[in-house]
C-alpha cells in the first residue's frame, strides 16, 4: 500500500519537473487530487480495506493529498515568478531615453495678420461687424450704386446660385447692413471671406478682406490719406512706400487704390508685381452720395470715407511670400515658420 502511495507522489513529482505553465499546472491538478484523480481515487478503494484499517488509511490518503498539493503550490510559486520576471523583461522601457516631443500648434499666417489689422484700426476707435458670406445681389451690388448690367460689375468676376443670391465678391455689403442698422457716428470694420472667379499667383478664388467704413459730419479725403498712411506704418516696416493712385469704385467718389513697395524686388520690378515695384494692397476713397442716401443717411449732414483691404496682399507682402497658392496648400513645413513660440 505504502509503495502505491509512493508512486503516486513519485509520479506528481516528475510531472511537475516537466510543467512550463500555470495551465499545465491546473491540468495536473485534475490528473491528482480532481474527482477522479489519483490521489482522490484512493479514497473509493476504501471498502477493500480492513475496518480497523480504515482510519490510518484514511490519514494517509489526506496527508498524500496535502503533500502532492504543497508540491504544486512551491511549483506555483516557482512559475508565477518565472512569468513574472519575463513579463518584465518584455515589456522594459529605458525611462532614461528622451521622450517624445508634443508639436504645438500655431496660428495660420492669415489669422495673425487679420488679427493684427484688426487690433490696428482696433486701436483707432473700429468696432467689428460680420456680414453674411451668401449676400443678394441687392446688398453685393445695387445698393453700392452698381445697378443690373452696370459694366462696374465685370470688376468682380462673381459666383452666382441664383439671379439674385450669390457668393459675396468683396466685403462691401457690410458698409450697406451697418449704415442701413446704425446712426452717424460709425466707424466700423467687416472682416470675412469672399469669392471670385480668379486664380494665379496673386489672385485666389477665396480670399479674405476687411472693409472699413467710418460715417460721421466733415469726413474727407485727408482723413483717408491719414488713416492708411498711419494703418501701413503699423503694418510694415519703416523702409515700405505707399502709394495712393486714382481709382474708379462706383461706391466712392473720388476712388483711390493703394500700393506698397512690393516685398520680393523692394520696388525694383519683378515677376510678382509685374515689373511695376508695387503691389496693390486696398481700393478705398470717398462714399458715394448715392450709397449714402440709398441706406437713409443724409448725405448734406453726413459724408463718409470706405477701404477695403485683402488681408492675403498684406500677408505675403509682410512675409516675402511669392505665390498666394502657399497659403491654403497647408503644409506644415511652410506653416511652422510663423510659429513665433
Ligand atoms: C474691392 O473689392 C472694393 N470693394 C474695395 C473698396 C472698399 C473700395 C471700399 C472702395 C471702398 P478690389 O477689387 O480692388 O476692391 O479688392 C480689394 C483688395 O482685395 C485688393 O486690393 C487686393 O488686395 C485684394 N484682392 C482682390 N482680388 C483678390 C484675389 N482674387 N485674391 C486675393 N486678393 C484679392
Amino acid at each position: 500500500m505504502q509503495e502505491q502511495f509512493n508512486n503516486v507522489k513519485q509520479s506528481a513529482i516528475i510531472d511537475l519537473e516537466n510543467v512550463s505553465s500555470m495551465r499545465e499546472i491546473n491540468d495536473l491538478k485534475v490528473k491528482y487530487v480532481g474527482k477522479s484523480g489519483l490521489v482522490t481515487s484512493l479514497l473509493r478503494t476504501m471498502k477493500d480495506i480492513a475496518p480497523e484499517m480504515r482510519s490510518t488509511f484514511g490519514k494517509m490518503v489526506n496527508d498524500l493529498k496535502e503533500e502532492v498539493l504543497s508540491l504544486f503550490a512551491q511549483k506555483e510559486t516557482l512559475l508565477k515568478e518565472k512569468e513574472l520576471k519575463e513579463r518584465f523583461e518584455r515589456e522594459k522601457i529605458d525611462v532614461t531615453l528622451p521622450g517624445k516631443s508634443q508639436t504645438i500648434g500655431s496660428l495660420h499666417p492669415l489669422n495673425i495678420v487679420k488679427n493684427k489689422i484688426l487690433n490696428a484700426f482696433c486701436g483707432m476707435g473700429f468696432e467689428i461687424f460680420e456680414g453674411p458670406e451668401i449676400d443678394t445681389d441687392y446688398y453685393c451690388f445695387q445698393a453700392l450704386n452698381i445697378p443690373k448690367d452696370h459694366p462696374a460689375r465685370d470688376m468682380q468676376d462673381t459666383f452666382y446660385f441664383t439671379e439674385n443670391i450669390l457668393l459675396r465678391p468683396h466685403t462691401s455689403p457690410g458698409q450697406v447692413r451697418t449704415m442701413e442698422n446704425k446712426k452717424p457716428p460709425i466707424k466700423i470694420l467687416s472682416p470675412g471671406k469672399v469669392y471670385r472667379a480668379d486664380d494665379d499667383a496673386s489672385h485666389s478664388p477665396m480670399f479674405h478682406q476687411i472693409e472699413g467704413l467710418v460715417v460721421d459730419k466733415g469726413v474727407s479725403l485727408c482723413d483717408l490719406k491719414g488713416l492708411l498712411d498711419e494703418f501701413v506704418k503699423i503694418m510694415f516696416d519703416d523702409d515700405t512706400k505707399t502709394r495712393f493712385r486714382p481709382s474708379f469704385f462706383p461706391f466712392t467718389e473720388p476712388s483711390v487704390e493703394v500700393d506698397v513697395t512690393c516685398c520680393k524686388c523692394h520696388g525694383k520690378g519683378c515677376s510678382l508685381c509685374k515689373g511695376t515695384g508695387w503691389i496693390e494692397i486696398l481700393g478705398a476713397g470717398i462714399v458715394n452720395k448715392n450709397v449714402l442716401e440709398m441706406s437713409g443717411i443724409d448725405s448734406n449732414e453726413y459724408s463718409g470715407l470706405a477701404f477695403g483691404l485683402g488681408v492675403e496682399r498684406i500677408t505675403m507682402i509682410k512675409y516675402g511670400i511669392s505665390d498666394i497658392r502657399t497659403l491654403f496648400e497647408n503644409n506644415v513645413k511652410f506653416l511652422k515658420q510663423f510659429n513665433r513660440r
